[in-house]
């Protein structure tokens, strides 16, 4: 039977064959025409809806045109703008629901402006998306690593220019605001500010993809970047996924073997920045001259800052913290503020009751753009604003107690470094073993070739529809304490509260039968054994700070060096930030291993210049020590808040 449509084409055809068959015209027969049932200017009806969407290419000093969308509520006038450069799509901001309604369009983020005359736009940085350019991720601002006219900052600063001269609604005022690499580029931003850029919102910014953030912690790479780069950076729009020859990444990535081997095997060595992780596995000048931190340190402070962090982030939990930290002596005029919330990455834009088995006060993320986001943004961006701060400097939440807190400084002043020891056998306290000689220690043995996975498996891709990625810092640790390859150190039932508020700083005395070790810390608290409450939080292990760092490393970060074999050596460095309450009834623990895979590489306990190009053969077991009593004793130093101390500077 002939398809429907090529009846209709022969029937349409047939008399011209007519014409055709009797005495040739001089003329040639017009085409067939059929009328299309596209308008050639469609404009859809928007009267009912509440705003106006105004899609605008916006020049740029190269003549780099940047794709932006103005969401404008209807009526606006002398409204701020808040602008959020992104290369995650500016159409997909602004496309959350099909609706005449500004607050079902716009992310979550948002809420707390709707209604309240503010212009969010959102741009498409240069090479993605809808804006012209060419695409380079994380591109570092002008200077050595970037040799051309342009960066993130002046792509802000002209944005900011012809938007405020543009939009006849506006005030003239614009607040930068971003979470992750949007926060990265509010960062950037503020390194050179447009005059008219009167407040800034970095949410879980990436600050130094190396120290920390996305890419590396304590010098060990995160494998699962690579998903991110695959489908981030081979498309303008949204690439692909990174296919998978099996359901469980701890699979994926053992099968693969080097982080290279991956990238091979994966295609994923085509692309320009794993190239360049692949290139710079030390923290050289090329980090250290990009890290936004450091850069920040040495700029005038010009624009109110509020750093958002969230204390179990999994992909950027430095960016915030260490950005705020670093430009304290600059704020002379103490306009920052700093945010400690209880979540995952990106966690402050969305409903903040829960993270995974942990459960908070009402809605976390709510009540922050409520009293604090809204406050700092109205202060700063409305003409009519009251002139005084409306935020207390540092607003945290006290995890373990599940309240909000307000401080004028932090660290908090009154913290004081304690030292909880590991003791010999598998106890934890703040007195150390009694004096001996000699040195005790406990062992394990590492094998690279059965890491410890960092989530119960089967583990799914990162990304992947339904991952349940964003929860895994508070995953139940008790999946690892048996491990023979996990050494626990516990405290007896606490009969009274610790209380900690800052970077946990970890000194490992440790010995490994390799040239090289990584060492994993993780600073728990141990749940009752019942929790009539909640039964099920029964004995859960919770992580309040856990990290990884490379034995290599421990001299600098910039040049690795070889381990000597079964020699204890000192391992110091610094966990994320916690600001945690452990309850009586509560056990403090410590876990120790050698892994924690698939999200960082192993480390093949063979000293090799670059891990990313390990062989084989390098990979071998190593017996590893930990000293915990007499000569060496390992130790936790703990920033504790005594007992007594008050909060400050409670604003509204
Ligand atoms: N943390 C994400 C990221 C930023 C930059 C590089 C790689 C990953 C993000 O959520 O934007």
């Amino acid at each position: 039977m002939l398809q429907r449509w090529r009846r209709l084409a022969l029937v349409a055809l047939a008399p011209t064959a007519l014409v055709l068959g009797a005495a040739a015209p001089a003329a040639k027969a017009a085409p067939p025409f059929q009328p299309t049932d596209m308008p050639a200017n469609f404009e859809g009806r928007t009267d009912s809806f509440d705003y106006v969407r105004r899609e605008v290419m916006i020049p740029m000093r190269d003549g780099v045109k940047l794709h932006t969308i103005l969401i404008i509520p209807k009526g606006a006038s002398r409204a701020p703008i808040l602008l959020d450069r992104t290369p995650y799509g500016a159409g997909e901001h602004t496309s959350r629901e099909q609706s005449p309604h500004m607050a079902a369009v716009i992310p979550s983020t948002y809420d707390v402006v709707i209604g309240a005359n503010y212009i969010v736009a959102f741009q498409d940085v240069r090479g993605k998306y809808g804006s012209e350019g060419e695409y380079v991720n994380e591109r570092p601002l002008r200077g050595p690593l970037n040799p051309t006219a342009v960066d993130h900052a002046t792509d802000a600063y002209d944005t900011i220019d012809w938007l405020v001269k543009h939009t006849p609604e506006s005030n003239g005022k614009v607040g930068m605001i971003g979470t992750s690499y949007d926060g990265m580029l509010v960062l950037m931003a503020l390194s050179d500010p447009h005059p008219a850029l009167k407040a800034a919102v970095p949410i879980n910014p990436v600050a130094d993809t190396w120290m920390n953030d996305d890419d590396f912690h304590g010098g060990a790479f995160r494998l699962i970047g690579y998903d991110y780069y695959y489908s981030q950076d081979t498309a303008r729009g949204s690439g692909e996924d990174l296919w998978r020859g099996a359901y469980d990444d701890y699979d994926t990535f053992l099968r693969a073997g080097s982080a290279s081997d991956f990238m091979r095997a994966y295609g994923v060595d085509k692309l320009g920045f794993p190239q360049k992780l692949a290139a710079h596995p030390s923290y050289d000048a090329y980090w250290q001259a990009q890290s936004l931190d450091r850069i920040l340190a040495d700029k005038p402070h010009k624009v109110p800052t509020l750093y958002v962090a969230s204390l179990w982030d999994q992909e950027d939990m430095h960016g915030a913290v260490a950005t705020y930290l670093s430009t304290r002596k600059q704020d002379s005029a103490h306009e920052d503020g700093l945010v400690l919330g209880p979540w995952k990455h990106g966690g402050a834009n969305g409903d903040g009751s829960k993270l995974g088995a942990i459960v908070f006060d009402g809605d976390t993320g709510a009540r922050f753009r409520r009293e604090v986001l809204k406050p700092f943004l109205d202060a700063h961006l409305k003409d009519d604003a009251p002139p005084a701060a409306a935020i207390s400097p540092v607003t945290a939440y006290e995890t373990g107690t599940n309240t909000w807190r307000r401080y004028d400084a932090w660290p908090l002043p009154a913290a004081r470094p304690t030292p909880l020891y590991l003791q010999h056998g598998g106890g934890l306290g703040f007195a150390p073993m009694e004096a001996r000689a000699g040195s005790l220690s406990d062992s394990y043995v590492s094998d690279p070739t059965k890491p410890v996975p960092y989530r119960l498996r089967p583990i799914r891709p990162t990304y992947s529809r339904g991952s349940t990625w964003g929860e895994w810092l508070v995953d139940d640790q008790r999946n690892f304490s048996d491990r023979t390859d996990v050494l626990t150190f516990t405290t007896d039932v606490l009969t009274a509260p610790v209380q900690i508020a800052g970077m946990p700083e970890v000194n490992l005395w440790a010995s490994t039968s390799g040239t090289d070790s990584d060492w994993v810390v993780k600073l728990i608290d141990v749940y009752p054994d019942e929790v009539p409450a909640n039964p099920t939080m029964g004995g859960y292990q919770l992580g309040v700070a856990m990290d990884i760092f490379r034995g290599r490393y421990r001299q600098s970060f910039e040049r690795p060096a070889p381990i000597p074999a079964n020699t204890p050596e000192l391992y110091r460095w610094a966990l994320p930030t916690a600001n945690h309450v452990f309850l009586p009834g509560h056990r403090i623990m410590v876990q120790v291993q050698s892994s924690w895979f698939p999200l960082y590489d192993r480390n093949p306990q063979t000293y090799v210049d670059s891990i990313f190009l390990a062989k084989p053969g390098d990979y071998q077991k190593a017996t590893q020590h930990i000293f915990d009593g007499g000569a060496h004793e390992s130790f936790i130093s703990l920033p504790i808040v005594p007992a007594g101390t008050t909060e400050v500077a409670a604003k509204p």
